[in-house]
């Protein structure tokens, strides 16, 4: 054992997942905070670092050098995980796990990912979308493997190529299972929404990277209540505390109601983006970002006391991700202000002009700009309509005021003699609907018409 084991303590005896981590770029210098970040996310106390700028090595990712370099790490600081930075192939991840001591596990960005969206799935529709991306991990190397089993194959019996290709096949079907569910789910939700949308509500959703601040915003501008009862059931890591800063402390959606000036809003938080994720595994993961594809407004959430190139990055990322699929008006947010020198905040406005043309700044921490958050959400909402009704006095006419009231803002309620006006806004779906009731009351029972 070599003596200079650094800062490495032979005795802590944490959760015992201590992880080296390692990165290779080919130009410039690899960072290595974010996949830190990620590691600690999954609960590995990182415990070395090591980067290499060179061209991949085709059979190691990184020089056969720095491979063994990679080793020494790994026993002076007690590591029981290498974590890449990179897209390390099957045949890399052999070749390198084999120079490592015994017992030592490879893992990759996505695994690791993989294994946080695990460890947190809390619903029956994340632990879906998880098993989803795993079997669609797994698929090419099975399919790999039973062609390769299929050419090697003698004649005969069962052999290893058709067994191969059974597992395959298992794969298939497995994936075509949990597509199923989850459109069905994804049918219950979009039936959910639409029932909300009738009575009145506006649906606005968080989006933006992870560790943005979306659910400490989400609890600045909602109410307590959490109107999830229990078809969705997520819970934050720890919910009454302080968000944590970590990536992907949230991956279910929790959808509370939010009072604005005027209208009722329904305000959902949900998973964060993070850049350079595999088709397969954004795929995944898609259903839970149709609260946000189908809501009516987007805030979209970003860090503004990361640097100005990290924050157009992600602006752009975020950008590509949404416009995809998302219909609805899109409101910049720029949040931890407080973090911010008032001048900086001017100098990143003006830099992002052209990735965020206007942008609200916030401190979802301290409360900074979040009233003219709201004034702005109502701004950008679709236009409710106006519309005044008159009805004569009466059980039902008076049950109709009420569901004005419940579905939408009155402007003025006047009675004289035996009628009343209402004169109201709401969407023009529930003025239409009022409207059509307005004229039920009016109209003689059918019974009796015929
Ligand atoms: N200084 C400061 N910190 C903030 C502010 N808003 C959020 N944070 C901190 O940023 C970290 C991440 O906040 P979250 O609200 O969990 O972020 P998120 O976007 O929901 O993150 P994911 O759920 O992981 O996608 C936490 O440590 C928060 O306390 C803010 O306005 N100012
Ligand atoms: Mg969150």
């Amino acid at each position: 054992m070599s003596g200079d084991a650094g800062q490495a303590d032979a005795d802590s005896s944490t959760e015992g997942r201590r992880a080296v981590v390692a990165k290779r770029v080919d130009s410039g210098e690899a960072d290595l905070a974010e996949i830190s970040q990620l590691a600690a996310a999954a609960g590995y106390e990182v415990v070395g670092e090591l980067t290499q700028t060179r061209t991949e090595d085709a059979a190691f990712m990184f020089g056969e050098g720095k491979v063994a370099e990679l080793r020494d790490l790994v026993r002076r600081t007690d590591a029981n995980a290498v974590i890449i930075d990179n897209d390390v192939g099957p045949y890399q991840t052999f070749n390198v796990g084999g120079k490592l001591p015994e017992g030592v596990e490879m893992i990759d960005r996505f695994t690791l990912i993989l294994e946080i969206f695990g460890q947190r799935a809390n619903t029956r529709k994340a632990q879906l979308q998880v098993e989803l991306a795993e079997l669609r991990y797994e698929l090419p190397r099975a399919e790999a493997k039973a062609s390769l089993a299929k050419r090697d194959e003698r004649p005969g019996f069962m052999g290893l190529g058709e067994y191969d290709e059974s597992v395959e096949r298992d794969i298939k079907r497995q994936i075509s299972e949990i597509r199923d569910e989850l459109e069905s789910i994804a049918e219950k939700e979009e039936a959910r929404r639409e029932q909300r949308r009738d009575s009145g509500f506006d649906l606005v959703a968080l989006a933006g990277y992870t560790n943005a601040g979306k659910s400490t915003l989400m609890r600045r501008l909602a109410d307590e209540l959490e109107v999830d009862e229990n078809a969705d059931r997520h819970r934050d890591l720890d919910t009454t505390a302080e968000s944590q800063d970590m990536l992907f402390t949230t991956l279910g959606t929790t959808t509370r109601r939010a009072e604005m000036e005027k209208r009722d809003v329904l305000l959902t938080d949900t998973v964060g983006f993070i850049a350079d994720l595999p088709h397969w595994l954004v795929e995944s993961f898609e259903s839970t970002l149709d609260s946000v594809y189908r809501a009516d407004l987007v805030l979209l959430v970003v860090d503004a006391s990361e640097s100005v190139e990290e924050m157009r990055e992600k602006l752009v990322t975020s950008h590509d991700t949404l416009y995809e699929r998302n219909e609805a008006p899109v409101v910049t947010v720029f949040n931890k202000i407080d973090r911010l020198e008032p001048g900086e905040l001017a100098d990143r406005r003006a830099a992002l002009s052209g990735v965020a043309p206007d942008p609200i700044a916030v401190s979802a921490k301290t409360g900074a700009g979040v009233a003219e958050l709201r004034d702005r959400v109502e701004d950008e909402l679709p236009n409710w309509e106006r519309e005044r009704l008159v009805l004569p006095v009466s059980d039902d006419a008076m049950s109709l005021v009420s569901w004005v009231h419940d579905h939408g803002h009155v402007a003025e309620e006047t009675y004289a003699g035996d009628q009343v006006t209402v004169d109201f806004e709401a969407k023009p779906s529930i003025v239409a609907r009022a409207r059509a009731k307005a004229a039920d009351l009016s109209a003689p029972p059918a019974e009796e018409s015929a």
